[in-house]
């Protein structure tokens, strides 16, 4: 068969296996795996793996934060840094503003995407004030491919927990998936106020004011909706021990609930805070950074397969009057933009220091990276795998390339993991078999990423928890999921 292109000599790499074929493309899907094979343009990959493309499931660009304040990274320069960090896909969020239709709400991150995009890309629906004909607009979502939604438990933005088992049952009988930014609002605001009105108001105090136990009451409740509503959950962001171990917990229960955790949680502490003057507002972000201990119990459960993904959660806000200080540098730590960047550096430290320095197999990476997120949020075999008839999505590593840190493509002017030495880069980033990067540099256009209508959350292998209070046979039979 003749291909458009052909990646020869690599070693592939999917969430199951790793070995030696060829990659032969046609209209932008992968045609052929085998040996020999020609086409009419050829990539040499000897010595490198050829991964499925990741997928980047929580990121933050051209959105107004809660505070008003829109991130740097805009849809051209979040993707072009997301594609330099391995990924050839990407879901942003579109937030949906209070009183706005959800029609609305897509039509403008439609507006913001379509014309910059270098990679493919969608959406997960922040909904933030879910009315009546809000949730009545939801089975449009779906049908225009927006599968999944976010909500809050903190925040003006926060919803109420009927309110979320309203869009954990609408989310549920469409086969969607919900997220959720677990954190006890009220936990957060009394220890807000305690500091503040103690003087305590440097960036460093954002780490007390945010206490793990807030996260892992709001992550309980959470999953006793979640298990209520007999309905799927992904609780991002996890930043605990205990976190985890509930997502743990409630999987072995049978439940539908996933977690994510980040880098940042992984690699930095809440020291990172503790710098002169306004210098910790770098590493603002919620749920806070916490400690050593911390990181290494995150670490059992992302190679324990607690963790379904791990995202970069990048929330860029520049350290300057745009970004961080845009209420002004004279703040206490509750009015600096919360959010750092990571889009970029997500799966190379991902790689560094779990693949190469042997916490996680390959085959995990390459599960946490990418296929979990398309399987989860309704792109898989299309995306996030090597498999015949899916998209040429497909990542080019050097295994073996070392570089300390640096400046990223984002449109950033800090990296808050700068300095670090990690092994392992991306080279080559296809998207539906086009050049996104090759040989560091950008060889897409913005507008060549397009718009992915996903599908439903595959939930195979779960029993989920029909209780005896829902389930009409111990109920008196009542029909609760109607
Ligand atoms: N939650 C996020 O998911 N990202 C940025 C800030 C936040 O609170
Ligand atoms: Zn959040
Ligand atoms: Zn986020």
């Amino acid at each position: 068969m003749q291909h458009d292109l052909v990646i020869k000599g690599g070693t592939l790499a999917t969430a199951t296996e790793s070995f030696r074929a060829d990659i032969g493309v046609r209209d932008g899907r992968i045609v052929t795996l085998g040996e020999d094979l020609t086409g009419d343009d050829v990539i040499d990959a000897t010595g490198k793996l050829v991964m499925p493309g990741g997928i980047e499931a929580h990121c933050h660009i051209a959105q107004e934060s809660g505070m008003g304040i829109m991130t740097t990274d805009d849809y051209e320069s979040g993707s072009i840094s997301a594609a330099f960090g391995g990924n050839s896909c990407f879901v942003p969020f579109a937030a949906q503003k209070t009183g706005q239709s959800v029609a609305d709400t897509l039509d403008t991150y439609d507006a913001r995407a379509a014309p910059k995009s270098v990679i493919d890309y969608s959406y997960h629906l922040i909904l933030t004030d879910p009315t009546e004909s809000v949730l009545a607009e939801l089975p449009e979502a779906f049908a225009r491919g927006v599968t999944s939604f976010k909500v809050f438990m903190t925040y003006a933005t926060r919803v109420s927990d009927a309110q979320f088992l309203d869009i954990l049952t609408v989310a549920r009988r469409h086969g969607g998936l919900t997220m959720v930014h677990a954190e006890n609002h009220d936990m957060l605001g009394w220890m807000a106020s305690a500091l503040t009105e103690g003087g305590y108001t440097a960036p460093r105090y954002h780490a007390p004011a945010r206490p793990g136990l807030a996260e892992e009451e709001a992550i309980n409740r959470a999953i006793s909706l979640a298990k209520l509503a007999d309905a799927p959950l992904m609780i991002v962001h996890v930043s605990t021990p205990k976190g985890a171990d509930l997502v743990a917990e409630a999987r072995h229960a049978g439940a539908y609930v996933f977690g994510e955790t980040c880098p940042q949680y992984l690699f930095l502490t809440r020291h990172d805070l503790d710098q002169p003057g306004m210098d910790g507002a770098k590493y603002i972000c919620s749920p806070p950074l916490r400690d050593t201990a911390t990181q290494a119990a995150l670490w059992r459960h992302v190679a324990a397969g607690t963790f379904s993904v791990v995202s970069s959660d990048h929330a860029p806000y520049r350290f300057d009057e745009t970004g961080k200080f845009a209420k002004g540098r004279d703040v206490d730590f509750r009015g600096i933009a919360n959010g750092m960047p990571g889009i970029e550096m997500r799966l190379p430290l991902l790689f560094s220091e779990g693949v190469v320095k042997g916490r996680i197999s390959l085959q995990q990476f390459v599960a946490l990276s990418s296929t979990n997120a398309a399987r989860l949020y309704g792109m898989l075999p299309r995306k996030g795998t090597l498999a015949i008839g899916a998209d040429a999505d497909i990542a080019i590593w050097d295994p073996d390339e070392t570089r300390v840190a640096g400046e990223m493509h984002d449109a950033m002017d800090y990296n808050p993991f700068e300095g670090m030495k990690v092994t392992g880069w991306p080279t080559t980033v296809l998207s539906r078999g086009r050049r996104v990067v090759e040989d560091g540099l950008l060889r897409a256009r913005p507008g060549d990423g397009a718009f992915v209508a996903r599908g439903t959350t595959d939930l195979s292998g779960f029993t989920g928890t029909r209780l005896t209070e829902t389930d009409p046979a111990t109920n008196f039979g009542a029909e609760i999921f109607r």
